[in-house]
């Protein structure tokens, strides 16, 4: 059986990160896997999720939703210590690589959109990994919307740029005549670009998943990753780490891991040493 194509979701939090990955995997509301979406301005994800792998144009795919970065100043509901954990666990289940990167964004450049970029177009693929920019919450018509805005993404290296919108009005809110009108308009929108973006997927996620991290490498890359997340919120003021050795103390000391915790992540982290050996 073929390699399938394996694709990260990432972007700040409530762009339509999980409304994108359920609608790609062909998701409706009550299905088994169907993951939730949310209003609110607290995030919704706060684990990276890998959803079931599914068919299209030939080809087995598999989609990574992750947690929104927050920018996290004066913001209580951002706990360091979560989402620290969840991007090292998101490297634990990354041994696989990936084929693509999906930003997904709304229709503005913020200072975060370049911090999240960085984090993981940078920092987690190394800029190996070829990036699709979706631009989320636009309204048709889609393909004159990237004629007249491309430019603005020129700084960022994409391989393709798509506007989408994946609005949903949820099953318990579908009370009137016009509601349910309205979520039959979406619905065929939601198809438009589940075709747009898998069509993207099948054409530039050809080959071999690149590796994140090699297995040696692993405190190397979680240092790296902590030191770019310490760039992205309030904790830019604290001092980065430099030497990997003080990771398992910096993990411990100062976002108040238990030695335990530590260990598991550094346990699980590495490969079986006979894979070790291979390299
Ligand atoms: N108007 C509009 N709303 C959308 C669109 N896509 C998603 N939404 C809504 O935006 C809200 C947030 O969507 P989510 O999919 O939960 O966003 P997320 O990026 O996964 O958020 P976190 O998990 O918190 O990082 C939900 O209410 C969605 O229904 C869109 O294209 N247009
Ligand atoms: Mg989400």
């Amino acid at each position: 059986m073929a390699q399938p194509i394996r694709v990260l979701v990432f972007g700040t939090t409530g762009v339509g990160k999980t409304s994108v990955c359920n609608t790609l995997a062909g998701l409706e509301p009550g299905d088994p896997g169907y993951m939730k979406t949310s209003n609110d301005a607290v995030g919704t994800t706060f684990e990276s999720h890998h959803y079931k792998e599914f068919h299209y144009g030939g080809k087995d795919i598999v989609i990574t939703d992750t947690a929104g970065l927050h920018e996290g100043s004066n913001d209580p509901t951002v706990n360091p210590k979560h989402a620290i954990a969840a991007l090292i666990r998101l490297l634990i289940d990354s041994k696989d690589g990936y084929n693509l990167l999906i930003y997904v964004t709304e229709n503005r450049i913020t200072k975060l959109f370049a911090n999240n970029y960085n984090m993981f177009h940078k920092v987690i693929g190394s800029e190996k990994i070829k990036i699709i920019i979706i631009v989320n919450k636009i309204n048709t018509p889609f393909k004159e919307w990237v004629n007249a805005n491309r430019k603005y993404y020129g700084d960022y290296k994409y391989t393709d740029i798509i506007a989408t919108s994946f609005a949903r009005i949820e099953p318990e809110d579908l009370k009137t005549e016009r509601a349910r009108a309205q979520e039959e308009i979406n619905r065929q929108v939601r198809q438009e670009c589940r075709e747009a973006v898998l069509q993207s997927i099948v054409k530039h996620g050809q080959g071999s998943p690149i590796e994140i991290y090699k297995p040696h490498e692993f405190l190397k890359m979680a240092a790296k990753i902590i030191n770019a997340f310490l760039v992205i919120t309030v904790f830019a003021k604290d001092k980065l780490i430099t030497v990997d050795q003080n990771l398992a103390k910096e993990l411990e000391e100062k976002w108040g891991f238990t030695r335990d915790e530590v260990l598991k992540f550094i346990n699980s982290g590495k490969l079986p040493p006979e894979k070790l050996k291979k390299k």
